[in-house]
């Protein structure tokens, strides 16, 4: 290779490193701002943010199905590769055309701005991180760029300015982080919470509620094991002293309450299993907990709710709206604005400080996190989140039922196995579960103790499984005596569907 070949390649590595350190300073810097103004709007996370809500439904459910809980952290690490990738670029552009370079490392800022504005909650105020990361970028550039490279003490400077640069990226990435937290610090805020006891808890367990079973879900779930389903790239950040519930709309007063006023009410408890529309069949997006809230209908009332408004709209910190029957928080079903899951204030994740709840409906029309504002209003004059991407305005939790043991595909021994699991009917209760094995006549199994409609029931059937390959199938009766719904359908646009069906080897 000639000297000036060799000399051409160094000098765009140079410049694609110096783009990766200038992107990375601007990032660092703008979280550093981010922290500042007190606003969750670094620009990885208005930009995730943005992507999020256009994604198609076919490349959501394509991540949930392979990245699960992870999918925020794979779209984020997306995001960081693709900036890398362009930056580098950008960089190595710049050593030869150096405006366009400059250009290029400011428009990727102005993108990151605009994502800022797009934001359902918005504020002028959060291009501020996005506009700062736009001049840091250039100038950065700029000025690694400056030194022309040959002699061999200038490039020997310009390796430890790039360390020095890099070092400050992280630093300031770091303090960035560390500000917001210090800024409003939920941990603190939840530890600080002393749970109110209920004027009325939570109904007594009967004996046989919770059936013994290796492998059968437990009743309760772990909260750090609830399911999580959000669009939230960053968990939102609020405190009890930050939180403000304000209700308005189509009521005859409004009103506001501040967490203190939500305290003083009189809060009730109530066991309920929760499901999210996402849900396969055999899936495992739903979970048990012990709910300690405020009642929801009361207060209603107590706004006085015009006649002639049928959907109660929720809005989240983080500008989710989820639209759920005025019916339903009002025909006497346990609806909450829940505090506590498990006997312990709701994880940050699951919408601390306050979240509703109201069983019988899938969480998308029913049980806002982080929720801040509640507004009357009508079905044909509002559609929420969800709604606005094809989903039912209406949607009750369809009857179902999950074989939990044996896995699908397992291998067991002839003799004696305990075929296991759950099934939930939320507001109608579940009065049967039925097991046929490679299409058989249907078995009855025993059931846990029943303890209220808005619960699962466990169920267990004991199988003498003789040696071969056995499709093993479940079903469900509802306390209305209707059988579980046969024909598979996917959950878009009201809830899965179908029959649970596995296999497994008997050897
Ligand atoms: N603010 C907010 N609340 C939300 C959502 C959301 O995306 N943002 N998702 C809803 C959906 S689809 C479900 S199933 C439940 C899940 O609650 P969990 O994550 O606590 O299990 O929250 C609901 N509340
Ligand atoms: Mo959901």
């Amino acid at each position: 290779m000639t000297a000036t070949g060799t000399s051409r390649k160094s000098g765009l590595v140079r410049g694609a490193v110096s783009g990766l350190v200038a992107a990375g300073l601007a990032l660092g810097v703008a979280e550093l701002v981010a922290g500042a103004i007190g606003r969750s709007v670094a620009p990885a996370i208005v930009v995730g943010g943005a992507a999020i809500d256009r994604t198609p439904r076919w490349l959501k459910e394509f991540a949930i199905e392979q990245f699960g809980e992870n999918d925020k952290r794979v779209l984020l690490a997306g995001i960081f590769v693709t900036v890398a990738l362009l930056a580098a670029v950008v960089g190595a552009v710049a050593t030869r055309f150096r405006r366009i370079g400059l250009a290029g490392a400011a428009l990727l800022g102005l993108v990151a701005a605009a994502a800022a504005l797009t934001r359902p909650q918005a504020r002028p105020i959060d291009v501020v991180p996005s506009l700062v990361a736009a001049l840091v970028a250039v100038a950065g550039l700029a000025f690694l760029l400056k030194d022309p490279t040959g002699q061999p003490d200038r490039s020997r400077r310009a390796v430890l300015v790039t360390a020095v640069l890099a070092a400050a990226a992280v630093a300031s990435g770091v303090a960035g982080r560390s500000l917001q937290n210090l800024r409003t610090n939920v941990a603190a805020s939840r530890k600080a919470l002393k749970l109110p006891v209920p004027v009325r808890p939570a109904e007594a367990l009967p004996d046989g509620a919770m059936l013994k079973v290796e492998g059968v879900s437990s009743f309760y779930t772990a909260p750090a094991d609830f399911y999580r389903v959000d669009t939230a790239l960053s968990v939102p950040r609020l405190t009890t002293d930050d939180w403000q519930l304000k209700i308005h709309g189509m009521v005859g007063k409004e009103i506001t309450l501040d967490f203190g006023d939500l305290l003083a009410r009189p809060i009730v408890e109530h066991d309920i299993t929760m499901t999210c529309v996402s849900n396969e069949v055999g899936g495992n997006l739903l979970g048990t907990a012990r709910w300690l809230g405020v009642e929801l209908a009361p207060l209603l009332r107590e706004a006085g709710v015009d006649p002639q408004s049928d959907q109660l709209v929720g809005t989240s910190v983080d500008g989710m709206t989820i639209g759920t029957p005025v019916s339903a928080v009002m025909d006497g079903r346990a609806a909450m604005l829940a505090i506590a899951m498990n006997g312990e204030p709701l994880l940050p994740e699951h919408g601390f400080p306050c979240r509703m709840v109201v069983p019988g409906l899938y969480g998308y029309v029913s049980a806002t996190k982080w929720l801040v504002d509640l507004e009357l209003s009508r079905f044909d004059a509002f559609d929420p989140y969800w709604v606005r991407r094809g989903w039912d305005q209406q949607a009750p939790i369809k009857t179902s039922s999950r074989i939990d043991t044996p896995r699908p595909l397992a291998r067991v021994k002839p003799g004696k196995v305990a075929v296991a699991g759950v099934a939930w009917a939320q507001q109608r209760g579940i009065s049967q579960v039925e097991v046929r094995v490679d299409g058989g006549s249907w078995q009855k199994t025993r059931l846990s103790t029943a303890v209220n409609d808005d619960l699962w029931r466990q169920w267990v059937w004991e199988w003498d499984a003789p040696s071969g390959s056995h499709t093993l199938q479940v079903r469900a009766v509802d306390g209305e005596g209707d059988i579980q719904i046969e024909d598979r359908a996917e959950p878009f646009p009201n809830g899965s569907s179908g029959w649970q069906s596995i296999v497994v080897t008997v050897a």
